[in-house]
């Protein structure tokens, strides 16, 4: 944002608070105010109660309602009158994730002059279960007012696209989509039609800086501490995520358990490490995930930890990032057993960390992550017998293959940083859809 001489256009995080737009580290910053019923309809209601849900394969149900769609246009309104109010004559914006999808085609509206890309940092669902949506046409409309609009993986780009053709019948070549202009977007009066790209453009981290932390001796004494502290186990497992059900916590912890119950781990020896981030409290589905997840925490405790030994160490906190740097280089197993993930940036960064090139990421094949850290242990956390085995892999591989793998995994997230995959998404909208399509421009 700095070298681009950009504003931010966003909301503050706290209700019914103005700010008037100021500068802070050299990035003009734009606040967007949100209403407490703008929170609980718009974010917790439509966002995270239905859009979130939806776009993960319906793991919990999403709910419709009538109000909180209300909402969700309103303050997409209110985000693009925002940006349309800063753009200089001919900007590029960029507009991120699925909680403003209907900004692309306000800001079409508003500002024709504008080069308007948009990201979703979240899963497309397939049609059969994007086709529940009671406003599907309304949200393609909303995204298709984008030049580029950029996905985790192949196959969130191709339901994308899929979706068009059957809601709208449009035409589609590989990434792009041939969009009728001139008529609101219903089907050709004019036969002008406008490009637009829909690829997959995966998303990555600052691994250097990552690294960097790594290499700290005082952060290195910190992970020698954690292991200290936990009693030296001889195998250290970690898990972090938000507290989220698409992130499969439950599926990690029954796994875990029936290995400590079938003797083939011993607490003795090996300890899971849990980080579970508070997140969206006050959705009910949330709320009702905690309690599941802290009930099989404390039975999973009470049948195997000893008093030396702890089975979990759960904790239902944030910390520095450090502190999560000191904890990954800590780790000799990294547990990502997502049950859908748009990208899952937790796998990279504890690849990013472990330039010592040692420690095994057990990955499911459906986090986004997975598509590009194939010498990771893949999974189907659907399949605990298949999980528990390659849990058991990841304990016991030797030290040369754990190399292996690691070196490789490292190569693949320096490949594609996060300034590689920014440079790649400006790229393509600002080149024109020829660059993004890797096709000639006609
Ligand atoms: C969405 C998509 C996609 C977690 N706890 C703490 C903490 N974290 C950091 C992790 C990581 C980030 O939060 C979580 O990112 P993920 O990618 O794992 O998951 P989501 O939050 O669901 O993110 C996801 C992502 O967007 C980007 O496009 O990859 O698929 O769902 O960076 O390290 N950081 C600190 N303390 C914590 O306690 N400092």
């Amino acid at each position: 944002m700095r070298a681009s001489n950009g504003a931010w256009v966003g909301w503050p995080g706290v209700a019914d608070r103005s700010f008037a737009p100021f500068d802070n580290d050299g990035i003009s910053l734009v606040p967007v105010r949100l209403n407490e019923e703008d929170i609980e309809d718009y974010y917790e209601g439509f966002s995270n109660d239905t859009l979130w849900p939806l776009y993960h394969d319906v793991i919990a149900p999403p709910s419709y309602h009538r109000e909180t769609w209300d909402a969700y246009v309103r303050v997409n309104r209110r985000f693009a009158a925002a940006a349309a109010a800063v753009a200089a004559p001919g900007a590029t914006v960029w507009v991120h994730d699925y909680q403003l999808q209907l900004v692309p085609r306000l800001l079409r509206e508003a500002r024709p002059d504008l080069v308007i890309g948009f990201f979703n940092h979240i899963p497309f669902p397939p049609y059969g279960i994007y086709a529940q949506l009671p406003w599907r046409k309304q949200i393609l409309h909303g995204l298709l007012g984008a030049d580029v609009i950029g996905f985790q993986r192949v196959a969130d780009a191709g339901n994308f696209s899929q979706a068009v053709r059957r809601l709208y019948g449009y035409a589609t070549r590989g990434v792009v989509i041939d969009v009728p202009t001139g008529d609101n977007g219903q089907s050709g009066q004019t036969g002008e039609t406008r490009r637009v790209i829909a690829k997959h453009f995966p998303i990555s981290i600052d691994a250097a800086a990552y690294e960097e932390l790594a290499r700290r001796p005082d952060i290195q004494a910190r992970a020698r501490q954690i292991r200290e502290d936990l009693g030296n186990p001889k195998t250290l497992m970690l898990g972090v995520d938000r507290l989220d059900y698409t992130k499969g916590i439950g599926h990690r912890i029954k796994a875990f358990g029936e290995l400590l119950a079938d003797g083939r781990l011993s607490v003795e020896d090996v300890t899971l490490v849990q980080i579970a981030s508070p997140s969206r409290e006050r959705v009910s589905t949330y709320m009702a995930l905690r309690d599941e997840i802290e009930l099989a925490v404390g039975r999973l405790n009470g049948d195997f930890s000893t008093i030396s030994h702890t089975a979990i160490s759960y904790h239902h906190h944030s910390y520095p990032r450090e502190e999560m740097v000191a904890m990954y280089l800590a780790a000799d197993v990294m547990l990502v057993t997502a049950l859908r993930d748009g990208m899952n940036l937790v796998a990279k960064e504890y690849v990013a960390v472990r330039f010592d090139a040692d420690g095994v990421l057990v990955l499911s094949e459906f986090a986004g992550a997975a598509d590009e850290l194939k010498q990771a242990i893949l999974i189907n956390p659907h399949d605990i017998d298949g999980t528990k085995d390659a849990i058991v892999r990841a304990v016991e591989m030797p030290r040369r293959e754990r190399a292996r793998r690691m070196r490789s995994l490292r190569r693949k997230v320096a490949e594609n940083d996060v300034a590689a995959w920014s440079a790649s998404f400006l790229r393509a909208l600002t080149g024109g859809a020829a660059v993004a399509a890797g096709i000639p421009d006609d």
